[in-house]
Parts: structure tokens; sequence; C-alpha cells
């Protein structure tokens, strides 16, 4: 590595003033403006971490749920996922480095911890972006950052966020990793998945699909084109074309999941007829909707496709009989999984239910120690995993005559495999995911929505002066400091039939989130008021108290 090359294009980038950013829940995000050096210097450390493993890794531009002034960069694995955590702090380190100097020093410091040869081959970073604006040119910086260390950027353009993990994942198991190759595998699955359903299943319903404004409408449209003749047919609302609105405004899967309502363009009369579901801004969550036999809007979350996932998953492993039984389930949740889906997995379908801290990082980290891992957070981001020693197994007893029901019960597992991004979490597969299970049960939204009652929550959100005075425990579910905050929170709770709360500062947004459950709506709601004043007091709440 030659230093003075990269200290000379780290001046192209000096970081703004009085800035101090930390790697969070998905990597760096920030209003756009102030983001060109963070990128330039993730860049350099993803061509570092390509260089030290001998195996592509991935970059995405994005800013995911937030609004369309922010921007981000997400950083993907070679395995496909998340960057491994150890390298986190060294993200912070190089993003911070005041100079371009201290920026060459953190480089050389990380290259002797990591054991990175300086005659290592150069290394590969695949880039890609969502539609935001200030998109292009943050891909330039992070063009920049990766040549500054001599590694080479394949730029794929625009991309959702699991689509750049996906091919990151194939490109370094050497198999076909296009943008086409992704849409192929996902679409050979779900038609298996269609076909395995047998011939009397119903024909498939339209589905609203909210684009959230932003790089999954357009992809969501070339997956319906190539499904086409399977009956399966996408409208897509919030499409981002000129007159839908903006990015994740009203619209989107974080909009939709936090305030339980339907997205902009989409009406309660159109629900009635169907359902309809919600990507996020980098389409790697997804929620569905449809209107209840009130009348009213009922959201099915990420806990819902965990449960459907679940069951279907354990009946094709019952159907393998001891077999099937030798392999182990688990689901992964956060705090946020509604009190009575998690009662559902464990007493209903008699599952491993095993909880982390927010954060697909956390939860992949835990799925990938079972043999099928299930884990969706509350608000849709999630994925279906399949231990290779199982789909080893799974492939050789394809091979062999057996039983139909047997037979047909390894073939939808296999399929599940390819219909389930088995990188990252990602909104295209979880609605093909969702609506071959329906299929192949035989089931409407409301038969799924009725596999258990979702117990009435609220979410809020609180700006304070400094989020980081909030800390936490017990997988963010009891808080450490400021002091007292815990026991005020306690002693709300104690009053309130079936309730929980619990407060933890984002890792994507200058806010401290609020979640509160309980027996009756108003309840959950005025729990959550309470505590969100509670935080507004002790931890230095800007503004009006909620
Ligand atoms: C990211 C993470 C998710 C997490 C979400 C919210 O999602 O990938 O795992 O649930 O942030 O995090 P927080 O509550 O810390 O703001 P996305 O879709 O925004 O990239």
């Amino acid at each position: 590595m030659v230093m003075a090359s990269l200290e000379q294009a780290a001046n192209l980038y000096p970081i703004p003033p009085g800035l101090a950013i930390d790697y969070g829940t998905a990597g760096f995000r920030a209003e756009a403006s102030t983001l060109p050096s963070t990128v330039f210097r993730t860049g350099v450390l993803a061509a570092l971490r390509s260089r030290q493993t001998g195996a592509v890794t991935g970059l995405v531009i994005t800013a995911s749920h937030n609004p369309e002034g922010d921007n981000g960069i997400k950083v993907a694995d070679p395995n496909g996922g998340m960057l491994l955590r150890d390298w986190e702090a060294a993200a912070t380190a190089l993003a911070n480095a005041p100079t371009s100097e201290a920026l060459a020093e953190a480089v050389q410091q990380l290259a002797v911890r990591e054991g990175i040869p300086a005659q290592a081959p150069s290394g590969t970073v695949l880039l890609a972006r969502d539609t935001r604006p200030s998109g292009p040119a943050l891909a330039h910086a992070a063009t920049q950052g990766i040549a500054a260390v001599g590694a080479t950027v394949e730029d794929r353009g625009v991309l959702t966020t699991p689509q750049l993990h996906w091919m990151v994942r194939a490109t370094n198991r050497a198999e076909a990793a296009t943008e086409q190759d992704y849409f192929r595998t996902l679409a050979a699955g779900f038609r298996e998945l269609l076909l395995l359903a047998g011939a009397g299943r119903p024909p498939l319903a339209p589905l609203l699909v909210d684009g959230a404004n932003g790089v999954g409408a357009a992809k969501v449209e070339r997956l319906g084109a190539l499904l086409a003749d399977t009956g399966l047919a996408f409208r897509v609302r919030n499409s981002g074309q000129p007159g839908e609105g903006r990015l994740n405004a009203g619209c989107g899967a974080d909009f939709v999941q936090k305030e339980q309502a339907p997205p902009a363009g989409v009406t309660l009369d159109e629900l009635r007829a169907g359902r309809g579901a919600s990507l996020d801004g980098d389409a790697d969550r997804v929620v569905f909707y449809h209107c209840d036999e009130e009348g009213g809007f009922k959201l099915l979350d990420g806990d819902k496709i965990a449960v459907l996932a679940a069951g279907f998953v354990n009946e094709q492993l019952q159907a393998l009989g001891d077999e099937g039984r030798r392999w182990r389930v688990g689901v992964v949740q956060t705090a946020y999984a509604n009190g009575a889906a998690t009662d559902y997995l464990r007493n209903g379908l008699q599952l491993e239910v095993a909880r982390t801290a927010t954060g697909v990082k956390y939860l992949h980290e835990v799925a990938v120690q079972f043999d099928v891992g299930i884990y969706f957070e509350a608000n849709g981001h999630g994925t279906v995993l399949l231990s290779a020693a199982l789909l080893e197994w799974l492939h050789q007893q394809s091979k062999l005559e057996g039983a139909p029901e047997r037979h047909t019960a390894v073939r939808r597992l296999l399929a599940l495999a390819g219909t389930v991004n088995q990188a990252v979490g990602d909104a295209l597969s979880g609605l093909l995911l969702v609506e071959a299970v329906l299929a192949s049960r035989r089931w409407s939204t409301a038969d799924w929505d009725a596999l258990y009652t979702d117990l009435p929550s609220r979410q809020l959100k609180v700006t304070v002066h400094d989020r980081s005075v909030i800390t936490t425990s017990h997988a963010e579910t009891r808080a450490v400091t400021p002091a007292g905050l815990q026991d005020a929170i306690d002693a709300c709770v104690a009053g309130v039939s079936q309730g929980r709360a619990f407060v933890r500062p984002s890792g994507t947004e200058n806010v401290v989130r609020v979640y509160a459950e309980a027996a009756m709506r108003e309840q959950a709601a005025s729990l959550a008021n309470e505590v969100a004043r509670i935080v507004h007091r002790l931890a230095g709440g800007l503004g009006t108290s909620p």
C-alpha cells in the first residue's frame, strides 16, 4: 500500500469540522452533505477487508428508511452478511481520523492488527447505491477510497441493499452473480414452491406493493414481470416516478409499521379487496397489511412473517419424521417482538426462541447457529437461513425414492433456500416467501393473521441532546443509564395489565426509541407517552415534552 497516494486522495475529502460519527445499527448514516469523507474512508476499509480475506466485499450507498436528505453506507462482508463486528471500531476510527496523515496511520494500524500483508492481492469491492439524489457523488467518493489503496471497484449501479449482499455472497461462492441471476434464483425457488402447492390451490391474488418511492419499486416490477405467468401481479404504488412523492415520506415499511396506518396512495377500500405490502427505502424490510373484519387497517409485521415461515418449515421437517426432527430450528427476535408472537412460537409451535439486541447483524449471528435459523425483526427485516449441512442432506434426499409427502417436503425446503436470500434480510424474497406459503396452505391474509392476536403496542421517538446518555443491558430491555430511568419505567409498567416497555438509543437516527405494549390499545398508547415523558425529563429531551 502506498500511503502517500492514500493521503493525497484523502485530502480531497476533508472531514467536516466537528464531525463525530459512529458505525451504527447498519453502518454510517447522517445528513448527506456531511458524508463524503466518511464514505471515502469506508471505501478504504472495504478494500482492506477484501484484501485481508482474498474475497470480494461490498458497499451500498443508502440511508434506507431515513428521510431523502440523509444518506449512509452499509458494508457487506465476504459471506454476504454485515461487516464483521470486530471491524466496526476500525470503521469508526478511520471515519473520525482528523487528518489524512492520521487516516494513513489508522490504516497502517489496522493492517498490522489484522495481519494484512503489503503484498496481498489488491482486493475487489462491489458497489451499489439506492435512488437518493446524493447517491452518485457519494458512490464516486467510495470509488476514490477503494482506488486509493489500490483495490478494484465493480460499480453495479442502482440496486437494493439485499441484491448487493446476495451478489457478494454468490461471487465468493463462484456462483453466477449478476442482477439477472438474482432474479432468476428467487423466481425459480418461488415457481417450485407454487408447483409443490399442487393443482388445487386458488389463483394468486394481486398484491399492492408500496415501494416507498425508492429503489425497491422498480425492482419489484422486474420481479413481477419475470413471474407474470404464475399469476402473481404486483400493483406498485409510491414508485418514485414524478408526481408520486418523496422517498419514505408518508410511505414505506418503517412508516407503516410505526404508525400502523396505510401508506400514502393506498386506501382502506382497496385493502378490502386484497392485501398490501410496504418495502422500505432500500428494500431490505417488508411488512404486510389488510383490512380486518371490522373494516380497520391491520398490520402483519415481521413477527407475523416469522411465525408463518416457522410454521411452514416445521411442517416440512415433521413430514420427514425422525430424520426431520434431528435438525434444530430456531427463531431469533429482538425486544420489539410482540409478546403474543413469542408466546405462539414457544408454546404453539414449540420452537426455540432466542433474543438479541436490535440490528440484523446481531440476529443473523445467532440464526446461523441453527440448522434452520428464522429471524425477522418486527419492522420486517429478516430472512430464513438453512445450514450447509441441512442443504447437503436435503440434496441427497432429493435423489432418493420415497413417499410423495416426504419428497415434497424435501423439495419445498430446497426451494425455500433459493427463494429466500441466504445472505441477508430481503424485502423481495420476503414477498415471495409469504405469497408461496399462503398459496401452499390455501390461506387468506385473515387466516394468517388469525394465528395469534398481537398485544396492542405503540412506538414513539424522543429527540434528546445526546442519545448516548442512554445505555442498556439485557438485549436492550433494561436502561442502565441515566440513573433512575429504569426505575421510573418499571413504576409505570407495574400498574398496566400485560404491560411492557423499554427505551433505547437509535443507531440510525438521532432519536431515542420508546416501545410499549399492553393488554388494551389505550393502555399501550398512554404507557408509551408516559415513558416518552420520562425519557424527555431524565435524558435531556429537546423541545416540549411529549
Ligand atoms: C437498520 C437495521 C435494522 C434495524 C433498523 C433500526 O435498518 O438494519 O436491523 O432494525 O436499522 O435501527 P435503529 O432502531 O437502531 O434505528 P434499515 O432498514 O434502516 O437499514
